[in-house]
């Protein structure tokens, strides 16, 4: 009898949690501390987001994203675990809870929030979808194929991309589906495909790869937006604002001079906006869930979002990729994070 009546409360407060959405509410951040270290979904393995070394450390933009996450919370930006997903499995994995966030250059679009239950956080990297070929013979535009075996990987939007574009402009086309960046290496090595297509970013990162990177080239055609950011369940509202203000928080440390090297000289300022973002004054931080100083933890564990993208994937990285649109905006570009105020 008692233990009935218990197993009726249970149902009826799980019901009640259910209705008033507070069962998952706020469930994320304790899960996170209770584990003591973070589940963060990232790619198999690609140069600059997501990469592990032979010892298995996990290193590139993506994986910084993460860092930045721990590092908020536990002041330690080791206290993650980074499960490799492929394209098709990122999403599902996130759904079950498998991860606390997905930080592997997903794609936002509406399906995948209205659809899937998920919410983006923001948009770490602007790219745009692109194509590698032999540089002989020369091509200038993917308008110019004829008749080409282009490898996509399953579950992406570039591969609907591609087939969009090249129908809708009636070049005739094959697309090979691949499940991972190596079976994409050594398909277009093996002459199994003669394109790669993939986010320009993505495409650096393969093109190094390959036995003679400079007998390949990327055209520069670019066929669609691909806002990349990293991605949360909708269950959790202050989960999504923890995800959502690590990035904005890198931007306006980018944007206010306040970096590793220069943290030291930040803590100390009376400038009032640098106050607010490395809490000396008000409590920001805390009210998301966090300490005064996240931002501080962050910035010491993983720099300013311009210090990751120079490291990671820029000027400082083997890519090499110029900031384009992803330069702060008040630099010309279109990164821009509202203010912590
Ligand atoms: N941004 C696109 C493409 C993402 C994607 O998965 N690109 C491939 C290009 S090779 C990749 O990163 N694969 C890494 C992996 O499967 O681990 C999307 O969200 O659908």
């Amino acid at each position: 009898m008692a233990s009935r009546l218990i197993r009726y409360a249970t149902i009826a407060s799980l019901g009640l949690m259910a209705q008033f959405g507070v069962a998952h509410a706020q469930a994320t951040l304790a899960a996170v501390k209770a584990r003591g270290s973070l589940v963060c979904g990232v790619s198999q393995g690609l140069a600059g987001f997501s990469q592990a070394d032979a010892a298995g450390k996990w290193s590139g933009f993506d994986v910084d994203f993460c860092r930045a996450v721990a590092a908020a919370i536990f002041d330690d930006p080791n206290k993650v675990s980074f499960k490799p997903l492929s394209a098709e499995a990122r999403f599902d994995a996130l759904r079950k809870g498998e991860i606390d966030v997905l930080s592997r250059n997903s794609t936002w679009t509406m399906g995948r929030e209205a659809a899937l239950g998920l919410k983006f956080a923001g948009v770490t990297y602007y790219d745009g979808q692109g194509f590698l070929v032999a540089r002989e013979p020369a091509v200038v535009s993917p308008l110019d194929f004829s008749d080409v075996k282009i490898c996509a990987q399953t579950g992406t939007t570039n591969r609907d991309n591609a087939a969009d574009f090249l129908t809708t402009n009636n070049v005739k086309h094959a697309i090979v589906e691949v499940g991972s960046p190596d079976e994409m290496v050594k398909a277009y090595q093996d002459g199994r495909c003669n394109v790669m297509t993939a986010d320009s970013s993505q495409l650096h990162a393969l093109q190094i790869r390959l036995a003679k990177p400079g007998a390949s080239v990327i055209l520069p055609d670019v066929i669609s937006k691909e806002p990349l950011g990293p991605v949360v369940r909708q269950d959790d509202p202050q989960w999504f604002e923890i995800v959502k203000w690590t990035h904005f928080a890198m931007l306006d440390a980018e944007e206010l001079g306040v970096s590793a090297k220069t943290l030291p000289a930040a803590i100390v300022s009376a400038k009032p906006d640098v106050k607010r973002l490395v809490g000396t004054d008000g409590n920001y931080g805390e009210q998301i869930g966090l300490t005064k100083d996240w931002v501080v933890r962050i910035v010491r564990a993983v720099g300013n979002y311009g210090e990751s993208f120079e490291r990671n994937v820029g000027a400082f990285s083997s890519l090499g990729i110029p900031r384009g649109l992803n330069q702060l905006w008040s630099r010309g570009g279109i990164q821009y994070a509202p203010p912590v105020r």
